[in-house]
């Protein structure tokens, strides 16, 4: 049984889509993004970081990419990765590890601006910098795509279930692009949102989120 540390509105959430569709058991650890909250002392003696996902299986890890390599090649059998002599195994890897580092970082920038600025006067700009990277790294993500059924071709994988997750932080709000200017990536994440798994983790599409 895995279990897992979670929040709503956090990236345990797309980790959570992705037990689900492995039909493995697993429990859920109530954590917080909240700054001003306390982490479960098991969650900070794995990631000192204090942020989740936080996976405990055979190994405890985090890293919201690398949980997901990790399950998707423990229950290789219901293939939601492509294999290490599969074609698209090389894209697989790319293509998440760019969500993880490149347009995760144009989110941080918005969210957390505190962690690129040592003063409050740099806040604004490392925000600015950040929307601005929202748009660049979306658009490369979304030509990627270009006329791909699911992000990485024909099949469904563990990356759309990402792909979708990431979209759900895109807040209007924070200035952020809307999800319509990637018209590539609305298509995906719109069909992501209506599997079950999905549904079961975030809701109806049909209720806003
Ligand atoms: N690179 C990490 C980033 C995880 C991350 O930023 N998690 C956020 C929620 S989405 C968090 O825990 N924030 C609270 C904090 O940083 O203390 C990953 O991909 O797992």
């Amino acid at each position: 049984m895995y279990k897992l540390f979670y929040a709503e509105g956090s990236a345990s959430m797309g980790i959570r889509v992705l037990l689900e569709e492995l039909r493995v058991p697993y429990e859920l650890i109530k954590s917080t993004i909240d700054m001003d909250k306390p982490r479960p002392s098991e969650q900070i003696e794995i990631n000192p970081n204090g942020w989740i996902p936080v996976l405990i299986g055979d190994e405890s890890i985090y890293e919201a990419a690398a949980i997901t390599i990790y399950l998707c090649d423990k229950h290789s059998s219901v293939s939601l990765a492509p294999k290490p002599e599969q074609d698209t195994r090389g894209l697989y890897l790319q293509t998440l590890v760019y969500f993880s580092n490149s347009v995760q970082n144009a989110f941080q920038l918005t969210y957390y601006p505190d962690r690129f600025s040592h003063n409050t006067d740099g806040f604004e700009s490392a925000i600015k910098r950040g929307i601005s990277r929202l748009y660049e790294t979306w658009k490369v993500v979304d030509d990627q795509i270009g006329k791909n059924v699911w992000v990485l071709g024909d099949e469904f994988s563990a990356v759309d279930i990402y792909l979708f997750m990431l979209t759900t932080w895109l807040k209007q709000s924070k200035g952020h692009p809307p999800v319509q200017d990637f018209p590539n990536v609305a298509r995906i994440a719109a069909k992501v949102a209506s599997r079950p798994t999905t549904e079961k983790v975030y809701g109806s599409p049909r209720n806003s989120r």
